[in-house]
Protein backbone atom coordinates (compact mmCIF):
# COMPACT_ATOMS: atom_id res chain seq x y z
CA UNK A 1 0.00 0.00 0.00
CA UNK A 2 1.16 3.54 -0.95
CA UNK A 3 1.08 6.17 1.99
CA UNK A 4 1.80 3.97 5.40
CA UNK A 5 1.98 7.35 7.30
CA UNK A 6 -1.83 7.76 6.69
CA UNK A 7 -2.12 4.08 7.39
CA UNK A 8 -2.93 5.13 11.50
CA UNK A 9 -5.34 7.67 10.18
CA UNK A 10 -7.78 4.79 8.49
CA UNK A 11 -5.98 4.87 5.17
CA UNK A 12 -6.85 1.01 3.04
CA UNK A 13 -7.20 -0.46 0.00
CA UNK A 14 -10.69 1.17 -0.63
CA UNK A 15 -9.51 4.47 -0.83
CA UNK A 16 -6.60 3.68 -2.66
CA UNK A 17 -8.85 2.36 -5.68
CA UNK A 18 -10.75 5.20 -5.46
CA UNK A 19 -7.99 7.87 -5.47
CA UNK A 20 -6.51 6.02 -8.79
CA UNK A 21 -9.55 7.49 -9.88
CA UNK A 22 -7.59 11.02 -9.53
CA UNK A 23 -4.50 10.69 -11.67
CA UNK A 24 -1.70 12.92 -10.19
CA UNK A 25 -3.63 13.46 -6.73
CA UNK A 26 -2.45 12.71 -3.58
CA UNK A 27 -4.22 11.59 -0.51
CA UNK A 28 -5.17 13.23 2.90
CA UNK A 29 -8.23 12.96 5.29
CA UNK A 30 -9.76 16.02 7.01
CA UNK A 31 -8.85 15.98 11.06
CA UNK A 32 -10.46 19.46 11.47
CA UNK A 33 -12.49 21.94 9.69
CA UNK A 34 -13.12 25.64 11.03
CA UNK A 35 -14.98 27.90 8.87
CA UNK A 36 -11.60 29.57 7.61
CA UNK A 37 -9.88 26.54 6.28
CA UNK A 38 -9.16 22.69 6.62
CA UNK A 39 -6.56 20.82 8.96
CA UNK A 40 -5.49 18.36 6.74
CA UNK A 41 -3.75 14.47 7.81
CA UNK A 42 -1.02 14.17 4.45
CA UNK A 43 1.32 11.86 3.71
CA UNK A 44 3.69 14.26 4.62
CA UNK A 45 2.39 15.33 8.03
CA UNK A 46 -0.91 17.46 9.38
CA UNK A 47 -0.78 20.80 7.19
CA UNK A 48 -3.41 23.69 7.21
CA UNK A 49 -5.43 23.72 3.75
CA UNK A 50 -6.89 27.68 3.12
CA UNK A 51 -8.37 26.45 0.13
CA UNK A 52 -10.43 28.58 -2.34
CA UNK A 53 -11.82 26.70 -4.69
CA UNK A 54 -15.50 24.97 -4.01
CA UNK A 55 -16.42 21.45 -3.63
CA UNK A 56 -19.18 19.62 -3.80
CA UNK A 57 -19.81 17.74 -1.71
CA UNK A 58 -18.50 20.61 0.81
CA UNK A 59 -15.56 18.69 3.05
CA UNK A 60 -16.07 17.58 6.41
CA UNK A 61 -14.08 16.04 9.80
CA UNK A 62 -13.40 12.59 8.22
CA UNK A 63 -13.47 13.26 4.70
CA UNK A 64 -10.70 11.93 2.56
CA UNK A 65 -9.62 13.73 0.00
CA UNK A 66 -7.90 13.98 -3.30
CA UNK A 67 -5.36 17.17 -3.49
CA UNK A 68 -3.61 18.04 -6.37
CA UNK A 69 -0.55 20.60 -5.17
CA UNK A 70 -1.69 21.74 -1.54
CA UNK A 71 -5.46 22.18 -3.33
CA UNK A 72 -8.33 19.74 -2.48
CA UNK A 73 -9.56 18.72 -5.65
CA UNK A 74 -12.17 16.31 -5.34
CA UNK A 75 -13.85 14.64 -2.16
CA UNK A 76 -14.13 10.71 -2.25
CA UNK A 77 -17.17 9.03 -1.87
CA UNK A 78 -18.03 8.62 1.74
CA UNK A 79 -18.89 5.32 2.96
CA UNK A 80 -21.40 7.28 5.71
CA UNK A 81 -22.31 10.77 6.33
CA UNK A 82 -23.81 11.58 10.29
CA UNK A 83 -26.31 14.60 10.00
CA UNK A 84 -28.59 15.74 12.55
CA UNK A 85 -31.40 18.27 12.72
CA UNK A 86 -29.48 21.95 13.26
CA UNK A 87 -31.27 23.31 16.45
CA UNK A 88 -32.79 26.78 15.94
CA UNK A 89 -32.42 26.82 12.30
CA UNK A 90 -34.80 24.20 10.28
CA UNK A 91 -31.69 22.45 8.44
CA UNK A 92 -29.19 19.27 7.77
CA UNK A 93 -26.41 20.00 10.02
CA UNK A 94 -23.59 17.77 8.38
CA UNK A 95 -21.38 16.13 11.83
CA UNK A 96 -18.68 13.88 10.12
CA UNK A 97 -17.97 11.47 7.35
CA UNK A 98 -16.90 8.09 6.82
CA UNK A 99 -18.48 7.20 10.44
CA UNK A 100 -18.32 3.63 11.33
CA UNK A 101 -19.51 3.65 15.40
CA UNK A 102 -21.02 6.51 17.07
CA UNK A 103 -20.54 6.73 20.73
CA UNK A 104 -23.50 8.21 22.84
CA UNK A 105 -21.55 9.41 25.37
CA UNK A 106 -23.91 10.14 28.80
CA UNK A 107 -22.36 11.28 32.35
CA UNK A 108 -23.44 9.14 35.12
CA UNK A 109 -23.43 12.43 37.34
CA UNK A 110 -26.67 13.55 35.50
CA UNK A 111 -30.21 11.62 34.67
CA UNK A 112 -30.60 9.87 31.94
CA UNK A 113 -32.82 10.97 29.06
CA UNK A 114 -34.33 8.25 27.07
CA UNK A 115 -35.23 10.14 24.32
CA UNK A 116 -31.30 11.33 23.88
CA UNK A 117 -30.60 7.65 23.48
CA UNK A 118 -33.19 6.86 21.14
CA UNK A 119 -32.66 10.40 19.32
CA UNK A 120 -28.67 9.20 18.87
CA UNK A 121 -29.46 5.58 17.80
CA UNK A 122 -31.90 7.18 15.05
CA UNK A 123 -28.93 9.49 13.99
CA UNK A 124 -26.05 6.53 13.50
CA UNK A 125 -28.20 4.27 12.33
CA UNK A 126 -29.12 6.76 9.47
CA UNK A 127 -25.69 7.10 8.60
CA UNK A 128 -24.80 3.22 8.88
CA UNK A 129 -22.83 3.64 11.74
CA UNK A 130 -23.20 1.30 14.87
CA UNK A 131 -24.34 2.92 18.06
CA UNK A 132 -22.99 2.71 21.38
CA UNK A 133 -23.76 3.77 24.52
CA UNK A 134 -20.65 5.25 27.09
CA UNK A 135 -21.56 6.45 30.31
CA UNK A 136 -18.79 8.01 31.89
CA UNK A 137 -17.51 9.20 35.26
CA UNK A 138 -18.91 6.04 36.78
CA UNK A 139 -16.27 5.95 39.66
CA UNK A 140 -16.99 9.24 40.65
CA UNK A 141 -20.96 9.48 39.97
CA UNK A 142 -24.46 8.10 40.21
CA UNK A 143 -24.77 4.28 40.11
CA UNK A 144 -23.20 3.79 36.52
CA UNK A 145 -24.69 -0.26 36.49
CA UNK A 146 -28.33 0.70 37.14
CA UNK A 147 -27.93 3.35 34.46
CA UNK A 148 -26.73 0.63 32.04
CA UNK A 149 -29.73 -1.72 32.88
CA UNK A 150 -31.92 1.34 32.41
CA UNK A 151 -30.81 1.88 28.81
CA UNK A 152 -31.12 -2.02 28.31
CA UNK A 153 -34.77 -1.67 29.14
CA UNK A 154 -35.33 1.52 26.94
CA UNK A 155 -33.54 0.11 24.00
CA UNK A 156 -32.66 -3.14 24.18
CA UNK A 157 -29.72 -5.00 22.38
CA UNK A 158 -28.13 -1.40 22.64
CA UNK A 159 -24.44 -1.88 23.58
CA UNK A 160 -23.51 -0.14 26.80
CA UNK A 161 -20.11 0.78 28.31
CA UNK A 162 -19.42 1.66 31.80
CA UNK A 163 -16.18 4.05 32.01
CA UNK A 164 -14.77 6.41 34.23
CA UNK A 165 -11.87 8.20 32.03
CA UNK A 166 -9.83 10.00 35.14
CA UNK A 167 -9.98 6.77 37.44
CA UNK A 168 -9.29 4.05 34.18
CA UNK A 169 -12.34 2.20 34.42
CA UNK A 170 -13.77 0.29 31.25
CA UNK A 171 -11.32 1.84 29.02
CA UNK A 172 -9.76 -1.60 27.16
CA UNK A 173 -13.68 -2.02 25.95
CA UNK A 174 -13.12 1.44 24.52
CA UNK A 175 -9.76 0.77 23.02
CA UNK A 176 -11.11 -2.40 21.35
CA UNK A 177 -14.01 -0.37 19.90
CA UNK A 178 -12.23 2.18 18.50
CA UNK A 179 -9.46 -0.17 17.25
CA UNK A 180 -9.55 0.14 13.05
CA UNK A 181 -12.32 2.40 13.10
CA UNK A 182 -13.44 6.01 12.76
CA UNK A 183 -15.18 7.07 15.77
CA UNK A 184 -17.40 10.10 16.70
CA UNK A 185 -18.93 11.19 19.86
CA UNK A 186 -22.44 12.47 20.82
CA UNK A 187 -23.13 13.76 23.74
CA UNK A 188 -24.11 17.04 25.91
CA UNK A 189 -21.19 19.33 26.91
CA UNK A 190 -19.76 18.33 30.11
CA UNK A 191 -20.62 14.63 29.71
CA UNK A 192 -17.14 13.57 29.43
CA UNK A 193 -15.74 13.66 25.80
CA UNK A 194 -12.66 14.80 25.60
CA UNK A 195 -12.01 12.90 28.78
CA UNK A 196 -12.64 10.68 27.14
CA UNK A 197 -10.01 11.64 24.51
CA UNK A 198 -7.59 11.98 26.58
CA UNK A 199 -7.45 8.94 28.45
CA UNK A 200 -7.32 7.40 25.04
CA UNK A 201 -4.54 9.36 23.53
CA UNK A 202 -2.55 11.01 25.75
CA UNK A 203 -3.43 14.11 28.99
CA UNK A 204 -3.95 17.56 27.28
CA UNK A 205 -5.29 16.22 23.70
CA UNK A 206 -8.07 18.23 24.11
CA UNK A 207 -8.86 20.78 26.50
CA UNK A 208 -11.45 19.98 29.37
CA UNK A 209 -13.29 22.13 32.14
CA UNK A 210 -15.36 21.59 35.12
CA UNK A 211 -19.04 21.22 35.07
CA UNK A 212 -21.15 23.89 36.85
CA UNK A 213 -21.71 22.91 40.95
CA UNK A 214 -25.52 21.85 41.18
CA UNK A 215 -26.61 20.55 37.62
CA UNK A 216 -23.95 19.32 36.33
CA UNK A 217 -23.66 21.13 33.07
CA UNK A 218 -20.98 21.97 31.00
CA UNK A 219 -19.21 25.03 29.88
CA UNK A 220 -19.27 24.24 26.03
CA UNK A 221 -15.46 23.68 26.24
CA UNK A 222 -14.46 21.75 23.14
CA UNK A 223 -15.80 24.01 20.00
CA UNK A 224 -14.82 22.26 17.00
CA UNK A 225 -14.74 18.49 15.87
CA UNK A 226 -11.57 17.58 15.44
CA UNK A 227 -10.02 13.98 14.75
CA UNK A 228 -7.68 12.05 16.84
CA UNK A 229 -5.26 9.12 16.19
CA UNK A 230 -5.80 6.69 18.93
CA UNK A 231 -2.42 4.77 19.61
CA UNK A 232 -4.05 1.09 20.06
CA UNK A 233 -5.85 2.05 16.68
CA UNK A 234 -8.22 3.79 15.08
CA UNK A 235 -9.13 7.31 15.12
CA UNK A 236 -11.71 9.31 17.76
CA UNK A 237 -13.56 12.59 16.76
CA UNK A 238 -14.14 15.02 19.78
CA UNK A 239 -16.82 17.05 19.43
CA UNK A 240 -18.82 19.98 21.06
CA UNK A 241 -21.28 19.40 23.45
CA UNK A 242 -24.92 19.23 21.65
CA UNK A 243 -27.99 20.19 23.68
CA UNK A 244 -29.92 18.12 21.50
CA UNK A 245 -30.01 15.49 18.73
CA UNK A 246 -32.98 16.20 16.15
CA UNK A 247 -32.77 13.93 13.68
CA UNK A 248 -32.34 14.96 9.98
CA UNK A 249 -33.34 10.68 8.83
CA UNK A 250 -34.76 8.57 6.61
CA UNK A 251 -37.74 6.87 8.11
CA UNK A 252 -36.27 3.61 8.08
CA UNK A 253 -33.51 4.32 10.42
CA UNK A 254 -35.86 5.16 12.66
CA UNK A 255 -37.61 2.12 12.28
CA UNK A 256 -34.09 0.50 12.58
CA UNK A 257 -33.67 2.00 16.04
CA UNK A 258 -37.18 0.91 16.90
CA UNK A 259 -37.35 -2.67 15.63
CA UNK A 260 -39.75 -3.95 18.48
CA UNK A 261 -42.31 -1.52 17.45
CA UNK A 262 -41.44 -2.34 13.83
CA UNK A 263 -41.99 -5.95 14.16
CA UNK A 264 -45.48 -5.24 16.21
CA UNK A 265 -46.55 -3.18 13.75
CA UNK A 266 -45.96 -6.10 11.20
CA UNK A 267 -48.92 -7.61 12.87
CA UNK A 268 -51.72 -4.91 12.41
CA UNK A 269 -54.40 -5.84 10.63
CA UNK A 270 -53.98 -2.71 8.55
CA UNK A 271 -50.56 -2.13 6.77
CA UNK A 272 -51.00 0.96 7.30
CA UNK A 273 -51.71 1.90 10.75
CA UNK A 274 -51.16 4.67 12.51
CA UNK A 275 -51.24 2.74 16.16
CA UNK A 276 -53.62 5.66 17.48
CA UNK A 277 -57.25 3.85 17.71
CA UNK A 278 -57.52 1.96 14.61
CA UNK A 279 -59.10 -1.97 15.61
CA UNK A 280 -56.29 -4.58 15.45
CA UNK A 281 -53.53 -2.75 16.39
CA UNK A 282 -50.59 -4.80 17.39
CA UNK A 283 -48.68 -1.99 18.62
CA UNK A 284 -51.45 -0.73 21.12
CA UNK A 285 -51.87 -4.42 22.31
CA UNK A 286 -48.91 -4.37 23.45
CA UNK A 287 -49.16 -1.06 25.31
CA UNK A 288 -51.82 -2.25 26.87
CA UNK A 289 -50.50 -5.99 27.98
CA UNK A 290 -47.22 -4.04 29.25
CA UNK A 291 -45.02 -5.38 26.57
CA UNK A 292 -44.15 -2.01 25.27
CA UNK A 293 -43.91 0.98 26.98
CA UNK A 294 -45.75 3.80 25.88
CA UNK A 295 -42.97 6.09 26.72
CA UNK A 296 -40.97 4.55 23.81
CA UNK A 297 -43.88 4.20 21.70
CA UNK A 298 -44.27 8.27 22.00
CA UNK A 299 -40.77 8.54 21.47
CA UNK A 300 -40.95 7.16 17.74
CA UNK A 301 -44.11 8.79 17.21
CA UNK A 302 -42.10 12.23 17.53
CA UNK A 303 -38.82 10.58 15.46
CA UNK A 304 -41.05 9.44 12.54
CA UNK A 305 -42.48 12.56 12.37
CA UNK A 306 -39.49 14.58 12.19
CA UNK A 307 -37.90 12.29 9.85
CA UNK A 308 -40.88 12.23 7.38
CA UNK A 309 -40.65 16.17 7.60
CA UNK A 310 -36.62 15.61 6.73
CA UNK A 311 -37.59 13.82 3.63
CA UNK A 312 -40.04 16.23 2.48
CA UNK A 313 -37.85 18.84 2.47
CA UNK A 314 -35.48 19.37 -0.45
CA UNK A 315 -32.12 19.19 0.38
CA UNK A 316 -30.17 21.48 1.56
CA UNK A 317 -26.51 23.35 1.96
CA UNK A 318 -24.38 22.80 5.33
CA UNK A 319 -24.73 25.33 7.12
CA UNK A 320 -21.60 26.72 9.00
CA UNK A 321 -22.48 27.11 12.63
CA UNK A 322 -21.44 26.16 15.87
CA UNK A 323 -23.53 23.44 17.76
CA UNK A 324 -25.77 25.68 19.38
N1 LIG B 1 -13.69 12.06 38.02
C1 LIG B 1 -14.00 12.09 36.71
N2 LIG B 1 -14.29 13.27 36.14
C2 LIG B 1 -14.58 13.28 34.84
C3 LIG B 1 -14.60 12.10 34.05
N3 LIG B 1 -14.96 12.42 32.79
C4 LIG B 1 -15.12 13.76 32.79
N4 LIG B 1 -14.89 14.27 34.01
C5 LIG B 1 -14.95 15.70 34.39
O1 LIG B 1 -16.12 16.28 33.83
C6 LIG B 1 -15.85 17.60 33.38
C7 LIG B 1 -16.28 17.75 31.93
O2 LIG B 1 -15.50 16.90 31.14
P1 LIG B 1 -15.12 17.21 29.62
O3 LIG B 1 -14.33 16.06 29.13
O4 LIG B 1 -14.56 18.56 29.45
O5 LIG B 1 -16.58 17.18 28.95
P2 LIG B 1 -16.96 17.35 27.39
O6 LIG B 1 -18.03 16.35 27.12
O7 LIG B 1 -15.77 17.30 26.54
O8 LIG B 1 -17.63 18.82 27.38
P3 LIG B 1 -17.73 19.89 26.16
O9 LIG B 1 -16.40 19.99 25.49
O10 LIG B 1 -18.16 21.15 26.84
O11 LIG B 1 -18.80 19.36 25.25
C8 LIG B 1 -14.36 17.84 33.64
O12 LIG B 1 -14.20 18.51 34.86
C9 LIG B 1 -13.80 16.44 33.73
O13 LIG B 1 -12.65 16.38 34.54
C10 LIG B 1 -14.29 10.86 34.71
O14 LIG B 1 -14.31 9.78 34.13
N5 LIG B 1 -13.99 10.92 36.03
MG1 LIG C 1 -15.03 18.61 25.18
ZN1 LIG D 1 -51.01 -0.56 14.65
Amino acid sequence: MRFPALGPYGWNDRWEALLAEHPGCRPARVVRHDGVGLLLATPDGVVASLFSRRLDPAPTVGDWLATKGDDPAAVLPRTSLLRRRSSGSDTEQVLAANIDVVLLVCGADRPLKPGRIHRGTAVAHDAGARPVVVLTKAAVAGDAESMAMQVEEWSPGLEVLVTSALEGVGLDAVRALVRDHTVTMLGESGAGKSSLVNALIGEGTAATAAVREGDAKGRHTTTTRELHVVPTGGVLIDSPGIRSVGVWTDPDAVDATFADVDGLALECRFTNCGHDTEPGCAVVAAVTAGTLDPERLGTWRVLQREAEASTSRPPQREQRRRDE
